[in-house]
């Protein structure tokens, strides 16, 4: 039976990959922050269905000495490592701890795995966020990185690392640069389940208002269950490498509030309040990928389109009246 650990294990991502290596018959293990062990109902409710399959184990990408710890008793066969602060806003407003986190933390477990464990697989999730200012569209494998907020940076230095302890140290270790996937398990602090949720508890009359930043900038936005597929294969193949995941279609915040407000019967523009201080201090305009790569090497392409994606996403908002009420 082959072993998997997974960092970040209680996020969006995580919660769709543990299910699909249960599913291939992995023995599945994952580290969460203490804090999140000792509130379970509010940390663990992406993973509660499948809690009793896998083991959790206590450890943060602030501590060498954790990850080390986790490494060496778990010895996996893959590592798939999808911790980080990922939400952008954030970074701008905490710089340090975004740099810190992200860029040491994926040293961290790069490292541990060279000292411990150097024949395991390692995937690290890059993001679209490392294109940032993008000179050409669509972005594919070979075009320049220009990120545009400390989380986009903290990305690219990732990226560096995990392909520098390919290179050094002969570790099989792959990047996916995954463009925005999206599901009803997403964060509520990201603008497609912000609209989401948003549009349903207009609709069950719990709000008349929602405020969101920048409308224009455009997103290539797939399915996060999709996405962990490609994750998977990339450890499969015969050598380490690095593939976009995307659409290769781009859309505007503006046509996802248009789309999610009419599946629940609503003109978005009744209720949405366009709010300069949701802007960000530097923005990424547009963002659009080019999976062809990904199709060719591994075999992968998106199921759910843009308009699919929208209408699961708000749909099962609706259905989850007790939960939007509880949502402020
Ligand atoms: O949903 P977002 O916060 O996602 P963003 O910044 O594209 O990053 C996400 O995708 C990346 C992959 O490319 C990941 F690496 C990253 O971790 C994260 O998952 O914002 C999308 C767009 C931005 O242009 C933002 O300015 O929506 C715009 N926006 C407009 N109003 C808003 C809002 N974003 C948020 N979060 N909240 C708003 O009210």
């Amino acid at each position: 039976m082959k072993r998997a650990l997974i960092t970040g294990v209680t996020g969006q991502d995580a919660s769709y990959l543990a299910e699909l290596l249960l599913n291939k018959g992995y023995e599945v293990h994952g580290i969460v922050r203490r804090v999140a062990l000792e509130d379970p109902v509010h940390r663990l409710w992406r993973i509660r269905h499948i809690l009793d399959k896998i083991t959790l184990h206590a450890g943060s990408l602030e501590s060498y000495a954790s990850i080390f710890n986790v490494v060496e008793k778990v010895r996996p066969d893959e590592c798939y490592h999808l911790a980080a602060q990922s939400f952008v806003t954030y970074s701008f407003e905490d710089a340090f701890s975004t740099l810190n986190t992200n860029i040491n933390g994926t040293l961290f477990v790069l490292s541990a795995i060279k000292e411990k464990v150097p024949e395991c697989r390692f995937y690290y999730a890059g993001s679209s966020e490392m294109f940032g200012h993008a000179k050409t569209t669509p972005q594919n494998e070979n075009t320049p990185f220009y990120p545009r907020s400390p989380y986009g940076i903290s990305k690219v230095a990732g990226f560096d690392l995990t392909r520098n302890f390919r290179e050094s140290y002969n570790l099989f270790a792959c990047s996916g640069i995954l463009f925005n996937h999206e599901s009803p398990r997403r964060g509520f602090e990201f603008v497609t389940r912000k609209i989401a949720i948003g549009a349903a508890r207009i609709k069950l009359g719990l709000d008349d208002e929602l405020r969101l930043g920048n409308l224009e900038a455009k997103r290539d936005w797939g399915f996060a269950a999709d996405y962990v597929k490609a994750m998977y294969l990339m450890l499969q193949q015969d050598d380490p490498d690095d593939y976009v995941i995307a659409t290769n279609e781009t859309h505007s915040v503006k046509e996802f509030l248009e789309l999610a407000f009419a599946c629940a019967d609503l003109n978005w523009k009744d209720y949405v309040i366009v709010d300069k201080q949701v802007y960000r201090p530097a923005e990424v305009y547009l963002l659009m990928g080019d999976y062809s790569k990904g199709k060719k090497k591994l075999g992968w392409e998106p199921t759910v389109r843009f308009e699919e994606l929208v209408k699961m996403m708000v749909d099962a908002d609706l259905k989850n009246g007790e939960m939007l009420r509880s949502h402020t």
